[in-house]
């Protein structure tokens, strides 16, 4: 017997299907960011630093300096990542020769992309830029007091969910266009009612052409504080959850965007009675929104136990959210991707209909049991099948192919 077939009869011996699981986790997407690829930089001309409390610290040699080699690093890190993903495309990442303002982008100045997402299989998302821009400066941009520098940003906003719209009529597959603004105050301000008035206002002038749901949806993003702006944030949890509900949009939840003891996977289950669909940004938070790349660590596997448990994953938009500019690129798009589909695997190979079975028996003490005693069974080896069959390398293979990948960007400067 293989170490699979072992590790299938383990499991089928608690009521879990092995193959089960690697078909569903075959079947999950995930949105990886372009943005680890080289620290949220961007491909404008004339961008400046990305401001609005975005930090990527660290400088290990391959940056990704243009779209080509953005997409080089993307390619292999895709190629070294079982199942078929999405890429998750910033606004400014756009790829031409042309230097459009914020306010002037057009589906053209993004083609490159989607002819590689075409030819790769791959799905995109997408996301207006509300950073790194002169206009973003005082940390203000959907919710600052002057209406041209807040009609600026709509236009901007609109543009992109045009793009977004004909991207996913490209590649026929509905694009998320999730909206994050920086907005806030470093210190106490006096009306936070007028900001979020201000921030409602724009989104619904940007929102207000309906766009079908098959072609692109909106989401929103919350945020609890950011660096330069922690006395109020304009776009709090309560405000998007609200406008989330009020006006049907995707919303977006970021595990580096709540108060470091909250448990965001139990937000899951209660925002999903309110809400159609939820974007995830898995992240890892440590201290603050600091963007680690994340782990195969209590957080991670409790999210993906949620989305099993609460049975959300037909409803629920995976990506990531982090970068670290102190490791190789291209390995940290690899370990982060891989472990959130370990976390999903995981939670497929769970005895889930005894454990619910035990808890509404109150049976609290053979609910703890299963899930001590699953987390011995032979993950790894299902782990290890699923990668077999999907013909990417795993354990020491995957080790020395991460460094030699990096060997080859490392002269970059
Ligand atoms: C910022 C948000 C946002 C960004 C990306 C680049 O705190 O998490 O999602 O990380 O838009
Ligand atoms: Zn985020």
């Amino acid at each position: 017997m293989t170490g699979y077939e072992t590790a299938k009869a383990q499991f089928a011996d608690w009521g879990v299907d092995t193959e089960a699981a690697i078909s569903a986790l075959k079947e999950i997407p995930i949105s990886m960011h372009c943005w680890q690829g080289d620290d949220v930089v961007g491909f404008e001309k004339k961008s400046g630093s990305s401001g609005g409390g975005i930090q990527a610290t660290g400088n290990h040699p391959g940056r990704a300096r243009t779209p080509d080699e953005l997409r080089a690093d993307l390619d292999y890190a895709y190629s070294r990542i079982p199942g078929r993903h999405r890429l998750n495309l910033h606004a400014m990442y756009l790829d031409t020769d042309e230097s459009p303002e914020r306010d002037e982008i057009e589906f053209r100045h993004f083609a490159p992309w989607v002819d590689w997402a075409k030819d790769q299989g791959i799905g995109l998302d997408f996301n207006p830029t509300f950073f790194a821009h002169a206009k973003a400066d005082d940390n203000l941009t959907l919710s600052h007091p002057d209406k041209g520098i807040r009609d600026f940003w709509i236009e901007h906003g609109k543009r992109t969910r045009e793009i977004a719209a004909q991207m996913g009529d490209a590649l026929a597959s509905p694009v998320v266009n999730n909206i994050w603004v920086p907005d806030g105050y470093k210190d106490v301000p006096i009306d936070r009612m007028a900001a979020r008035a201000r921030l409602e206002a724009s989104l619904d002038q940007m929102l207000a052409q309906k766009i079908d749901k098959n072609r692109m949806l909106d989401a929103v993003e919350s945020k609890l504080f950011g660096i330069g702006v922690e006395a109020c944030t304009v776009g709090s949890h309560e405000f998007y959850l609200g406008y989330a509900i009020r006006n049907n949009t995707v919303l977006c939840l970021d595990m580096g965007h709540f108060h470091p003891t909250e448990n965001i996977a139990d937000k899951l289950s209660s925002v999903a009675l309110s809400v159609d669909e939820i974007l995830l940004h898995v992240s890892r938070p440590m201290r603050w929104d600091s963007d680690h790349v994340i782990l195969q660590n209590d957080d991670i596997l409790m999210m993906a136990q949620e989305l099993v448990a609460s049975d959300l994953l037909g409803r629920t938009h995976v990506g990531l959210d982090f970068f670290d500019a102190t490791i190789s690129r291209t390995a940290a798009w690899v370990i982060g991707t891989r472990n959130m589909q370990k976390a999903l695997l995981r939670a497929l190979l769970l005895p889930m209909s005894e454990l619910k079975d035990v808890e509404n028996a109150l049976d609290f003490t053979s609910r703890l049991m299963l899930t001590e005693e699953a987390k011995d069974l032979p993950f790894g080896a299902v782990w290890a099948e699923f990668c077999a069959r999907m013909d990417v390398p795993c354990g020491k293979a995957l080790i020395s192919d991460l460094a030699s990948y990096q060997s080859k960007v490392a002269a970059r400067t």
